[in-house]
């Protein structure tokens, strides 16, 4: 198939395009490095200095064989995509050109004014894009499972039935964003289902729960591979920070009570995730929705395993609650559905052991990269 991959140098981005390209896809990446410069104008570059991506694609191209095609452009520019789809014509397009940070979104004007427009710039681009280039494209959107919030009531899968007044009708489940950033998901969910209806489209929005993971099969091992690794409070996710936290002596930071659950997955199984939505594309006109997610953990569940596999490595690991910056429910109910995956095929791997000790491992070798004044939360929106 032919892939377009739009933020193909981000943490999801390149580990799909190595995943795709690795199969035999054609791939094209596609990125205009601004996660890199949000990074860096806020001291809060990965782990490893990633190399971009003309040298990633060469070294990936020296070990495998495999060719990964790549353009530096921004996917929200006025027509930017539409002459790159009318060239490339792909079969689907996989779209993580977002701003992906809450707390990043929740720093102040600026910052939420570039993730509105950049996340609704970047969905509508692609919208016109295929509808004028390539009517046949799947888009393959990366919504979220923040889009829902946490409802007092069970989470379908994007959408649900609800009767009223002796009559039903089938709508988009209930949005409740958390943060900015939700919130600008939850608009370009909402600009893609009406795109997909009017036009006919193939689409599919994949609301995807925190991904944790240091690399990917595909990289076989060599450290110039592996995507972007944030442990930092703007861009690290929770499971990735505290891994990070326990390989360099600093407390777990579990915010409030740490009873906020969420589902979570490994980055592996996210790339399990795509492969199977792009080879079975919906029917036109309806926008089809998953839930993409494993496994449901609380955060203090997390910290928990995280400590003990912290021992078996002979470390000492505190827990530290700290004041929640955050505006989010810390006891709630949480049930949503995620079985459309698992109907596709998805083979879940669940979090072990195994998975935290070699991330840990992962930072410990770098140890003396980590910069601890970026660990604690900078950014509250309390
Ligand atoms: N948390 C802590 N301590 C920390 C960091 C986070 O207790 O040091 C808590 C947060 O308060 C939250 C949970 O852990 O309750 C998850 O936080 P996170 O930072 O891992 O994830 P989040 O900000 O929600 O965003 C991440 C990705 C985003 C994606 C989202 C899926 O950055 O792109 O959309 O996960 S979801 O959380 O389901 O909305």
């Amino acid at each position: 198939m032919r892939i377009v991959i739009l933020g193909g140098d981000g943490y999801l981005g390149w580990p799909t395009a190595m995943h795709f390209a690795s199969r035999g896809d054609e791939v094209l990446a596609l990125d205009n490095y601004l996660r890199r410069r949000l990074a860096r104008d806020t001291q809060s570059e990965p782990l490893l200095a990633t190399p971009e991506l003309p040298a990633r694609c060469a070294r990936f191209a020296a070990l495998t064989g495999k060719h990964i095609e790549h353009r530096i452009v921004d996917c929200a520019e006025d027509g930017a995509l539409t002459r790159v789809f009318a060239e490339f014509r792909p079969d689907a397009a996989v779209h993580f050109a977002e701003q992906p940070s809450a707390p990043y979104s929740m720093r102040g004007h600026d910052e939420a004014r570039l993730t509105l427009r950049n996340n609704i710039g970047t969905t509508f681009e692609l919208i016109w894009a295929v509808k004028r280039a390539a009517p046949q494209c799947h888009i393959v959107k990366l919504g979220s499972m923040g889009e829902y919030g946490t409802p007092d009531i069970d989470i379908e899968e994007g959408w649900i039935e609800i009767a009223h007044k002796g009559r039903k009708d089938r709508f988009l489940y209930p949005r409740a964003g958390g943060s900015l950033y939700h919130t600008s998901k939850i608009l370009d969910t909402d600009l893609l289902e009406f795109e997909t209806r009017a036009n006919g489209l193939y689409a599919t929005d994949l609301m995807q729960g925190p991904v944790y993971g240091h690399c990917s099969d595909e990289a076989k091992g060599d450290e110039t591979l592996f995507p972007h690794f944030h442990y930092d409070d703007l861009f690290g996710t929770v499971i990735n920070r505290f891994a990070a936290q326990a390989a360099s002596g600093v407390p777990l930071t579990v915010y409030g009570k740490g009873h906020q659950r969420r589902g979570y997955l490994d980055l592996r199984d996210t790339l399990q995730c795509l492969a199977l939505v792009v080879a079975a594309p919906p029917p036109p006109g309806k926008l089809r929705v998953f839930n993409q997610f494993t496994e449901i953990f609380s955060v203090l569940e997390l910290a928990e395993r995280v400590r003990e596999v912290g021992r078996q490595l002979g470390l000492d690991v505190p827990i530290r609650a700290i004041g929640n910056p955050r505006r989010e429910r810390d006891e709630h109910y949480y049930r949503p559905a995620h079985d459309g995956l698992l109907k596709l095929g998805l083979k879940p791997r669940w979090l072990s052991d195994d998975r935290l000790a070699s991330m840990i491992e992962f930072v410990q070798r770098h140890r003396d990269a980590v910069d601890r004044t970026r660990i604690l939360p900078r950014v509250s929106w309390v």
